[in-house]
């Protein structure tokens, strides 16, 4: 790491990002162990400039950007219609780091390829600066303190992809909603039918707080908010066999800091993994289990820590469009119509 203690007289350490002290606490915001390999770090902080009236000039002749944020369910919609898409519904408790999730990996995008992922461009640029930012913040503090995210409709935040394999190029759109929300449906099933993200959803991902499953007191309550949300979710019919399931163990930072480095958690983890898989496998196409650090807080931890796993699973083509293969055995004769068979019931 780079000298960091501010010096008499010399200018102290700077960063592009107005929101990082690293001159004054040694911590970089980017997370970065080495201010060196930080592209922000020793660049000129970009401020508004105070003098001039208005953060920012006025927009000429009335031309005004179009906002790039997070998209509605019918916004959503209509690039599912026009484009080859994944959407990918994020569940979970309140805090279990969805939101980190998707700053996390918007961060990695920053840094290249994810994987065998690279980013082509996107829809909700502003919104996903917002949530990076956010999470950048709580991240450098000691105890978390995220912008919780608002009840009320889901929001997307769209990313167009390329799988450098395969030259695929499609649509990825990350539902996130208020984690209140769907730990209600445990007492109201059917609620959860009035969450769109859910049905349309090619890849359930459920996330599962480590910081909590660490806690001996909270490790049972958890597991039994997961088991009783997936559970609400397959009462009220809103998942389909088509569909994915990711299982994800979040934090994973902070349970391999813990005394036993984090066995008992895993252990727990892998316990709930089980018992999902053995009692709810035959509602999905696929579950696979997954553990990350999207923000890791931990000094030393590696940001976004098997995000590229995660997201290959995401970018895998959907299953809703494949369309059912019907093999017919034509009999063999020497007259045509006798090669005639009945149609099956219910074949058009
Ligand atoms: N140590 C650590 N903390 C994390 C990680 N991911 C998220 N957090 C923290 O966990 C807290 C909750 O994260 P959020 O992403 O806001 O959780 P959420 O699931 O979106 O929560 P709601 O919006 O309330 O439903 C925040 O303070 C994050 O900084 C991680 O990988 N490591
Ligand atoms: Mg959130």
């Amino acid at each position: 790491m780079a000298d960091l203690e501010p010096q008499e007289g010399a200018a102290s350490p700077r960063c592009a990002n107005p929101d990082c002290h690293v001159g004054v606490d040694g911590r970089c915001i980017e997370g970065f162990s080495d201010t060196a390999d930080c592209p922000q770090f020793g660049r000129i902080p970009i401020t508004p400039d105070a003098s001039v009236s208005g953060a920012y000039p006025e927009p000429r002749n009335g031309v005004a950007m179009q906002a790039s944020t997070t998209l509605s369910v019918d916004e959503a919609d209509d690039v599912v219609k026009e484009r080859p898409s994944r959407v990918i519904a994020i569940a979970g408790p309140h805090a279990a780091g969805k939101t980190s999730l998707i700053a996390g990996l918007y961060d990695l995008f920053q840094l290249g390829q994810v994987g065998n992922v690279a980013f082509a461009q996107s829809f909700s640029l502003q919104a996903f600066e917002q949530a990076a930012h956010d999470s950048r913040a709580a991240s450098r503090r000691t105890t978390p303190n995220t912008a919780r995210t608002e009840r009320g409709e889901v929001r997307f935040y769209h990313l167009e992809l390329v799988d450098t394999d395969s030259g695929a190029v499609p649509s990825v759109l990350l539902g996130d909603r208020a984690g209140e929300e769907y730990l209600e449906t445990r007492s109201n099933p059917m609620s959860a039918q009035e969450f769109p993200e859910l049905r349309r959803a090619d890849v359930l991902t459920l996330l599962v707080d480590g910081q909590r499953l660490l806690d001996a007191g909270q490790r049972h309550n958890l597991r039994s908010e997961i088991r009783q949300t997936l559970q609400a979710f397959v009462e009220a019919g809103v998942v389909r066999p088509s569909q994915r399931l990711a299982l994800v163990l979040t934090k994973l930072d902070v349970i391999r800091k813990a005394v036993d480095g984090g066995e008992r958690a895993f252990q727990g983890f892998d316990t709930l993994v089980a018992g999902l898989r053995a009692d709810y496998g035959t509602n999905f196409a696929a579950v696979e289990s997954f553990r990350i650090a999207a923000q890791p807080s931990t000094d030393g931890a590696k940001r976004g820590e098997n995000l590229d796993h995660l997201l290959e699973y995401w970018m895998a083509e959907p299953l809703r469009y494949r369309p059912a293969t019907m093999v017919f055995e034509v009999p063999e004769a020497e007259r045509y119509f006798a090669r005639l068979m009945p149609v099956a019931k219910g074949v058009q």
